[in-house]
């Protein structure tokens, strides 16, 4: 943990009493020291990594993305640039954005009127009706491999070998001792630099050397190297785009040689390092997605970073990635043994040991390390991988599912202070509103703009025909919940009004001219309408309700707030349209015979039902329409029950964050304890399986949900604190309503709450410390705010 300093801080007490004071504050951003190797933000390892998937060391800077895992004598980096994707535009088989390429007059309508009639059509009989085969979607594409033969290194490890990656300083690295000198390797990407960078060296002079090759799947590239650089060159056979990666290599002493194999050779260096840059011709642009050739700017990257000191790159590096990561803190009374992770991962119970607290504290950084990792601005979103891929047809095509998966990857942003990394996420969503115009024309002919199961860079907004996985248009609405949170947590009236706004308000267009009415009740539903990946299509499903319920609060909100800042947003007759359709929506509640939260309109839940999807507890999490203490969350809590406590890695994840929203502690942490024992390989990569990184999103916001709340206005204290987790203390996490929060506990219950605000305004607060479990204050944007006022009299911080 980063230690306190003292420092002389004006704060406002729970009494409304200001006064300058002495407390201990954490340390700014980025002045934390280096992490100690043996500290609990390392990950590591006493043996090379042989498998990919479980053991590779991942780093990354968003658009660029490698994963270590290289031997003794060949050291390997699978090498990833976030847009290198097959299909889209000039696709060998063709590109439609999944709309239909015919019209199909009266078929919309034919399906509706059939669920009218019989209830429930089979996924099957909907897919013939309104489906149509994929082509020209695409996969992402691994960019290739770094490989660095090291002539004499040994064949086995020695037992001084350790494989690490520090996610508080974002670098990986390899160490080991060979005939009485240490040699070191390590590696990290760097997000100001552009690059990504390795050095090689032993402690004494002249030892190091390597030869370092590029290797692909494909056979679409030339590599040449010249001087001490490799220029790979290349272009997708399937669709022409076009890609480049340069690596140039430094030394100090020895020599550096280029081949005409296309290698490059160090020898005899005291130090050798590399810096890679990459890039694609790829651009977020509908319809030709299409830009500027890399060369240039991997041409600058790489020379730019390469005609600097290594020691400036590294540091500037470690700057960048601290000065995010370090806005967070979590001690949940963790003692990291003298274990490898993988043993500390092996071992691990789920009950009271501070080794087993190591492992969660460590998994909730490490997806906060991820998304930094793999979600900075000026490139696609993570996706299903975040940013690593080590094939040319990885599972799911590595894409953006969006009937939950990329939500996920973002659930966790706001909350663990990690802003930043969602404007990646936003301008693909506002991206993709131009073919899901396309889309909403061409299938629904309707206004809006809508994206249905599943994306990928190219817009591809239409629909497939796998039965169970191609009809979801309700994923737009949903994908608008991140930009209205945004606002919530940051409080950006600009923001709110030029990006979150427009899009939040066209996938409402959309939704008023696409409800109807159903003719047995009357109100207003989703059809045809279906639970994701599962059952029958119906009309009304909760989770399409809770969906549409959902944006047009948001919608209204959004809509009244900038109206009451003076800002015109509307014609007139918007907002009663949209508060009528509000009022005559079927709110997607319901509680069935067994006491469950219906899954449909009608009863049709099964007792022993354990499908991942628990959809229709979208209103619970990460919707905010069930209260926890309500009949609501009663029928929730008992589907949830039903479901069980297995299902893929992403579905544990959301059952921490379900279980959490219900105020359960131990529950969400027995799910928290399930997705480590069962669905997290060696390397803390969730696994479905296979590798998905959407649980590790999700999983760090399940244990940040159980710590704050503020989905419904107050601010909840310690909602779901589970038995194991009695002392502790986290730092940094975020409220909505620009709210920054410290809370330190004993006892299982809140001993001192610390609130940064950005604005002036009242706030409540929801815990065990205020009698009565409430406090309202106007809390004030230039003091720090501390609960209870005893904490004053001393300096001690925590
Ligand atoms: C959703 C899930 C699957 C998988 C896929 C990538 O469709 O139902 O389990 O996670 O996304």
């Amino acid at each position: 943990m980063t230690p306190g300093i003292s420092r002389r801080t004006t704060i406002t007490s729970a009494l409304g009493v200001t006064g300058a004071l002495t407390l201990g504050v954490p340390a700014p951003s980025g002045t934390a020291a280096t992490a100690d190797p043996s500290d609990d933000s390392t990950l590591w390892y006493r043996t090379p990594a042989a498998d990919w998937e479980r053991e590779s060391l991942p780093i990354g800077s968003g658009a660029l993305g490698a994963s270590v895992y290289g031997t003794l004598a060949t050291e390997r980096l699978t090498l990833n640039e976030k847009t290198l994707w097959t299909g889209g535009p000039g696709a060998a088989s063709g590109y439609d954005h999944g709309d239909w390429s015919e019209p199909r007059p009266g078929a919309l309508a034919s399906v509706q009127q059939r669920l009218d009639t019989e209830g429930r059509l089979a996924p099957e009989a909907v897919a013939a009706e309104l489906g149509q085969p994929k082509h020209g979607f695409g996969a992402y594409q691994v960019l290739g491999h770094l490989e660095l033969a090291v002539p004499g290194a040994p064949t086995a490890p020695d037992p001084s070998y350790r494989r690490s990656l520090d996610i508080a300083s974002a670098v990986a690295a390899v160490s080991y001792v060979h005939q009485g000198a240490t040699y070191t390797r390590e590696f990290f990407a760097s997000f100001p630099g552009k690059v990504i960078a390795g050095r090689f060296w032993a402690d004494s002079p002249g030892k190091t050397g390597f030869t370092l090759r590029y290797t692909s799947p494909r056979q679409d590239f030339t590599a040449t190297a010249s001087g001490d650089r490799l220029t790979v060159r290349g272009a997708l056979q399937d669709n022409g785009l076009r890609f480049e990666a340069q690596i140039r290599v430094r030394a100090d002493g020895g020599s550096v040689s280029a081949g005409a194999d296309g290698t490059l050779t160090v020898s005899g260096a005291d130090r050798a390092w590399f810096v890679l840059a990459a890039g694609t011709d790829y651009a977020d642009t509908y319809p030709h997605y299409r830009g500027d050739d890399p060369h240039r700017e991997v041409t600058h990257a790489v020379d730019a970073a390469a005609a600097r000191p290594y020691e400036s790159l590294r540091a500037d590096h470690v700057s960048d990635h601290r000065a995010l990561f370090d806005r967070v803190s979590l001690d949940i009374g963790q003692r990291l043994p003298d274990l490898p992770t993988d043993q500390l991962l092996s071992r691990y119970t789920g009950g009271t040991s501070p080794a087993d607290r190591a492992l969660e504290a460590l998994f909730f950084q490490y997806g906060r390390y991820l998304l930094i990792s793999s979600s900075r601005t000026g490139s696609l979103p993570a996706n299903l991988q975040g940013v690593w891929n080590n094939v040319v047809d990885p599972p799911w095509s590595a894409d953006y599912h969006v009937n939950i998966n990329l939500q996920m990857n973002y659930w966790l942003a706001e909350v663990t202070n990690l802003a930043e990394t969602t404007a990646p996420y936003d301008r693909y969503i506002e991206s993709m509103r131009a073919p899901g115009r396309r889309s909403a024309r061409r299938l629904f002919d309707s206004d809006g703009w809508v994206v249905h199961n599943e994306t990928n860079p190219y817009g591809f907004t239409g629909v497939h025909d796998w039965a169970t996985a191609f009809w979801f248009p309700e994923a737009a609405a949903w994908l608008t919940q991140q930009l209205y949170d945004h606002y919530r947590f940051g409080g950006s009236l600009g923001y709110l009004r030029s990006t979150a706004y427009p899009v939040m308000r066209e996938a409402t267009e959309f939704w008023l001219a696409n409800l109807r009415t159903d003719p047995r009740d009357g109100t207003l539903v989703v059809t045809p309408s279906y639970s994701p990946e599962h059952g029958d299509f119906t009309a009304g499903a909760a989770m399409s309700q809770q969906i549409v319920h959902d944006l047009f609060t948001n919608t209204l909100e959004a809509a009244r707030t900038l109206r009451t800042a003076g800002v015109r947003t509307e014609d007139p007759g918007f907002l009663s349209r949209l508060e009528d359709a509000l009022g005559a929506l079927d709110p997607g509640l319901r509680i069935g015979s067994w006491g469950q939260l219906q899954e449909w309109k009608a009863d049709l839940d099964s007792r022993t039902d354990d499908h991942r999807h628990v959809s229709h507890l979208f209103g619970l999490h990460p919707g905010r329409q069930i209260e926890a203490g309500s009949a609501w969350a009663e029928a929730a809590k008992v589907s949830l029950t039903a479901r069980g406590d297995g299902g893929t890695g992403w579905s544990k994840a959301w059952k921490i964050n379900f279980w959490a929203r219900l105020r359960d502690g131990d529950h969400a942490h027995t799910m928290l304890s399930e997705q480590l024992k069962g669905s997290t390989l060696a390397n803390l990569w969730d696994t479905h399986p296979p590798f998905q990184l959407d649980g590790n999103f999700g999983a760090t916001s399940g244990i940040a949900e159980m710590l704050v709340q503020s989905h419904h206005g107050p601010i909840e204290i310690l909602p779901a604190l589970p038995a194991v987790w009695p002392e502790g203390r986290v730092r940094g996490l975020r409220a909505r309503g620009g709210v920054t929060l410290d809370i330190a506990w004993s006892g299982g219950l809140a001993r001192r709450i610390t609130v940064r605000a950005s604005r002036t305004g009242d706030l409540t607060l929801r815990s065990t410390l205020f009698p009565g479990g409430e406090h309202t204050f106007r809390a004030d944007a230039r003091s720090t705010h501390v609960f209870p006022t005893a904490v004053f009299s001393t300096a001690e911080d925590g």
